[in-house]
């Protein structure tokens, strides 16, 4: 088939019912580009011989060398089905899980998705992860089992064997959507059980207890993958060829004269030909009988295979040509390769294309198809229900079903990514076979040129040049339309992630449209967008106007879009909601120049990469530094070399991988370091035992710290004082009950969840597992309460400088709950006579309550936290002027040390930043996967058998700091033959104590004293330290006694 023209796209753009939009996902290596390549091929834009050869869609130099994919590109592709035209903007993503957020722009755009799954390594983690990918963007999926030559050629299975190892690869799958289907259904049955609940007040006392999940009224038979429901396709991407089972049924029903509606029921599963009656029977397992899958359909595949490939077998090759009515040019016959052979021949036979494009114009949905449900989830931005949405918003849904082109509705499009490309492949500069014409015009304009050239003066050629260095590289906009018809230059808004469409209802003028000027509304600003593209892998090709339903390239939106956005003709259009990212950037590197005048370069470079890369972080440190946070080692080697060549084009040094930790208070553990209960040994080193003595009751006249942890700190103006205790918070996912009527909570930023300034009797708070920094104040009625809340802002201050960097290596806090048991401010005048003074102490009967829910410990003490009530004693007389004079920066600094001071009176621990690794390996590499997890502090979850393979699957967690070049060292170790996915997951303590130091016999018994085995938490602590340029107590000689003691006696 040859190219197709551009126009022929164009028209088919303009038929949504004809559309396909859809990507392809898979777990890393599964065979996505090899598979998009015949699918590109089969259009003619790349020659046939070279599918799965040249990777077409893989454009980066560094995608061709390491072989994955690492951005995910669009292709627009033209298919006949039958007696219609489709249209299929093809996304191919990437399968590493350091690219996983590429995924999730890719999903959002389509309306389906191929599902790759290799036949030999079956459901992987990455395979899981793009399917609930899809199930939560509610797009639907089909299947192709790639690789089936490997289960012939490598794991040499019999044609029978692989039918059964094909059922369980399908099982496998099904089982993940399964497990999807159930949880939603059980998610939605708790929805309306709490809806019903909060309707009809109490449960009455007579309503029996309903224990049907609702799982069996839902019907989810059509979720399901199932050769006979057509959505499943064999193939071997490689060789070209794929099948499903529909092709098989033609071919039979025509040969063997039985019903295609009876082979399509019968060739999968089992059923059996029973050559005698003639008729297809049933029990193909139970009778000994060949599955009619294997007889007709894989027997044919295997024998072609044993001929062409393993036998080499000329004669019978020629027969199965001849029978089969494929061409066979001589020179791929005689090529030394049976490969080709074999190709040339699948590849007219079945080929791929075919198969995959035919099962995705019948099984996908166009965009017409696109489901309410999944309008409304697009639509509701964060806990907003959809049918809070203000009215005109609500009627916009009509707009995105219908998915009409007509000049009279709202054009609405969502950009998911941008990303670069060279200015000059743009195809306006594109160059191009020149007319005549042209080139006597050129001719002419040289001439005239040269002309000016030698008249003009210096100045001119300067300000060229000043003119000149034009960008290099432009920003493109990976988009799709939902509404409307998007035309080049055409006006629109830009809806930030937080514009409220309610809000600006209001605020403007009816008929307001983009080509006014924009007022003042928050979040909205207006753009051109000044060219549009159709996207086509390596190339783009400029159109004048896009019709609904289509992936298209925007240009121009760079100043206005940082990575996603919504864009619209109607400012009651809400933002769409974000892009669900299965990856969190952790890995963080310090970036500087090698020249360090070339640092300009340097941050323009990295805003650049910044608005390319839909994952990764540029920010500059408190110290200064600029830093990258990208998701993983392979992202993060990506992103130094697009900074090197392309965004900053210069030397850059990156620093070693920067590890974060968190610091965290405990409990006071029960047992010692050799497990004896403590406060039963005898305490023997006294030097130890005065330590700690001296932590334990600190106190100077500002700083009173007593043994139960309570810290007092009065500021050195001794107009106020504060006491705090640190508190640790429960782990695993924390409930918050609080019961009382007036309270501040601040959730710090490391969980996002800001309270202010009071929380509803009996509200319940729900803090995101062990992350929540949590200050609250138990607040007071009266008119009193209102100078100790003026001076709230002082307090937050404090609690975040003090949360920002814990004392033991000035890392973010985590999991600590600073209660202030008390506050007192004072008037100045009567600062002296405090004691003296009559009190009017506001006291009140606060009572907080911390239940603690989905945790198994008890918290004896969680509840004790905040039982002291609150007191407040203050002068009337003190004016609300004053929080802005120094007494509030005093109180600021007086609560962060005071909090420090808390933290350090408590038991203190580091905590790590912990990646879940799935690694397969085979029996032979297990126990040297081990040897590696082991000595990098990994810890194996579970071990299992991969059913149906030699394969093991282990999981494990592995601290992130241990991790850097654990993908490699594996894969040395292990020949190649096993490789990890690492994903970030929790946040752990480390158990060890960094300050610890043996003090009972037992523990001297056990350590030594010096205790000089080694403590990982110290060491943690002291690299970081060390980074930062803090004092590191340690000794630089250890042993000097006895090396003089040896020499002397030499
Ligand atoms: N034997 C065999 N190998 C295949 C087949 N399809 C692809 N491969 C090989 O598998 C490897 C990975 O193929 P890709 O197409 O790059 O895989 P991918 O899914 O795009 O990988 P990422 O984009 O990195 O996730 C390549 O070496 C291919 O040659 C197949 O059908 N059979
Ligand atoms: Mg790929």
């Amino acid at each position: 088939m040859g190219h197709t023209s551009l126009d022929k796209i164009i028209a088919l753009q303009r038929n949504p019912a004809n559309i396909r939009n859809l990507c392809i996902l898979a777990h890393v290596d599964h065979g996505k580009t090899t598979l998009a390549d015949c699918l590109v091929a089969s259009n003619g834009i790349i020659s046939g011989r070279l599918a799965g050869k040249l990777r077409y869609l893989d454009s980066r130099e560094d995608e061709q060398i390491r072989g994955i994919t690492m951005k995910s590109s669009a292709i627009s592709l033209h298919y006949r089905n039958g007696d219609q035209e489709y249209l299929l903007n093809l996304i191919d993503s990437p399968g590493h899980v350091d690219f996983s957020s590429e995924v999730s722009t890719a999903v959002r755009l389509c309306d389906g998705a191929i599902v790759v799954v290799d036949a030999v390594e079956g459901v992987c983690p990455q395979t899981q992860v793009v399917l609930r990918q899809a199930w939560l963007e509610n797009i639907r999926p089909v299947l192709v089992i790639n690789k089936i030559d490997r289960l012939i050629m490598e794991l040499k299975l019999t044609s029978q064997e692989a039918y059964t190892h094909l059922q369980k690869i399908l099982e496998q799958v099904n089982a993940v959507t399964g497990t999807l289907f159930t949880s939603k259904v059980l998610e939605e049955r708790a929805e309306k059980e709490k809806i019903e609940e909060r309707e009809s007040g109490t449960l009455s006392g007579d309503q029996v207890y309903d224990w049907s999940a609702g799982l069996e009224e839902a019907d989810d038979s059509h979720l399901y993958f199932s050769p006979d429901q057509g959505n499943v396709v064999f193939a071997s991407a490689i060789d070209g060829w794929g099948f499903s089972i529909q092709q098989f049924a033609h071919i039979y029903s025509q040969r063997m004269g039985i019903k295609t509606e009876v082979l399509l029921k019968t060739l999968w599963g089992d059923f059996y030909l029973n050559a005698k009656a003639k008729k297809i029977m049933k029990g193909a397992q139970a009778k000994g009988k060949k599955p009619l899958f294997v007889q007709l359909v894989l027997d044919n595949i295997w024998s072609l295979y044993d001929a062409v490939v393993t036998r080499r077998d000329k004669e019978k090759v020629e027969k199965v040509v001849t029978s089969l009515g494929v061409k066979v040019m001589a020179r791929d016959s005689r090529h030394s390769d049976p490969k080709v052979l074999l190709s040339a021949i699948c590849s007219q036979w079945l080929p791929v294309s075919q198969a995959v494009l035919s099962m995705v114009c019948e099984k996908l949905p166009s965009p017409l198809d696109m489901t309410a449900e999944r309008v409304e989830k697009l639509m509701s931005v964060g806990a907003r229900r959809f049918d809070t949405l203000p009215q005109q918003t609500q009627e916009l849904k009509r707009a995105f079903l219908q998915c009409s082109s007509s000049e009279n509705v709202p054009v609405i499009i969502f950009v998911s990514k941008m990303f670069a490309v060279d200015t000059k492949a743009l195809p306006q500069n594109r160059q191009r076979p020149l007319t005549q014409e042209e080139i006597a015009q050129r001719r002419e304009l040289a001439k005239q040129r040269h002309a000016d050239r030698m008249a003009a003066d210096q100045r001119a050629a300067s300000l060229q040049e000043s003119a000149q260095p034009a960008e290099e590289e432009t920003f493109i906009a990976f988009a799709r339309v939902y509404s409307g018809v998007v035309k080049k230059g055409q006006r629109v808004f830009v809806l930030g992630p937080k514009y409220d469409p309610a809000q600006a209802l209001n605020m403007l003028p009816e008929k307001y449209s983009a080509s006014d000027c924009v007022p003042e509304v928050p979040h909205l600003s207006c753009c051109s967008m000044e060219s549009i593209y159709l996207l086509m892998g390596r190339e783009l090709e400029e159109l004048e106007e896009v019709p609904a339903g289509n992936v298209l390239g925007v240009g121009g939106l760079e100043e206005y879009v940082l990575k996603s956005a919504t864009l619209s003709t109607s400012p009651a259009c809400p933002p769409f909601t974000p892009l669900n990212f299965e990856a969190t950037a952790i890995v963080r590197v310090a970036i500087e120049p090698k020249h360090p005048s070339e640092m300009p370069k340097l941050v323009r470079g990295m805003r650049l990469l910044n608005q390319a890369d839909p994952c990764a972080e540029v920010l500059i440190q408190e110290t200064g530094e600029h830093v990258l946070v990208t998701a993983g080692e392979v992202h993060l080697q990506r992103c130094l070399d697009d900074l090197r060549d392309r965004f900053a084009k210069i030397e850059i040094s990156a620093s070693k991988p920067i590890i974060p930790f968190r610091e965290t208070v405990i409990r006071p553990p029960k047992v010692d370091m050799v497990n004896e209960e403590l406060g039963k040994q005898h305490k023997v080193a006294i030097i130890h035992q005065m330590k700690e003595e001296a932590s334990q009751g600190r106190s100077s006249d500002t700083l009173h710290v007593d043994p139960s942890g309570l810290v007092t700190l009065t500021t050195p103006n001794r107009l106020a004082t504060v006491s705090v205790r640190a508190i640790p918070l429960p782990q695993g996912k924390t409930r918050m009950h609080i019961d009382q009527f007036k309270m501040t909570i601040h959730f710090n930023k490391l969980c996002c969840v800001l309270c202010h300034p009071t929380m509803s009797k009996g509200k319940t708070i729900d803090s995101p597992g062990t992350v929540a920094n949590i200050y609250y104040k138990v607040g007071e009625a009266g008119a009193q309460a209102t100078v100790l809340r003026d001076f709230d802002n002082s307090i937050v201050s404090g609690f975040q400088l003090a949360t920002l960097s814990g004392p033991m290596c000035e890392e973010p806090l985590m999991g600590v709950c600073f209660s202030i048991e008390r506050w007192d401010i004072q008037s100045s005048a009567a600062s002296q006579k405090q004691d003296s003074m009559e009190k009017d102490s506001i006291s009140n009967e606060a009572v907080v309550e911390i239940k603690v829910e989905g945790s198994s410990e008890t918290t004896p003490q969680a509840g004790g936290i905040a039982s002291g009530p609150s007191q407040a004693r203050r002068r009337p007389d003190v004016s609300s002027a004053d929080c802005y004079g120094p007494v509030s920066g005093q109180l600021i600094a007086a609560m962060k040390e005071a909090c420090r001071h808390a933290f350090q009176a408590q038991p203190q621990r580091l905590m790590a930043a912990m990646y879940t690794c799935e690694i397969m390996a085979t029996a032979e590499v297990l126990g040297r996967v081990y040897g590696v997890l082991g000595k990098r502090e990994g810890r194996v979850l579970h071990e299992e058998m991969k059913e149906g393979t030699d394969m093991f699957i282990i999981k494990a967690v592995l601290p992130v700091a241990e991790s850097f070049g654990f993908a490699d060292e594996i894969r040395k170790r292990t020949s190649g033959l096993a490789s990890p996915q690492l994903v970030f997951s929790h946040w752990e303590v480390i158990s060890s104590d960094p300050y610890w130091v043996p003090t009972t016999e037992e523990e001297y018994l056990h350590f030594g004293e010096k205790a000089d085995s080694a403590n990982q938490a110290l060491k943690y602590m002291n690299a970081v330290r060390r980074r930062k340029g803090l004092y590191v107590e340690e000794k630089i000689v250890e042993h000097a006694e006895k090396q003089r003691t040896l020499s002397k006696n030499k």
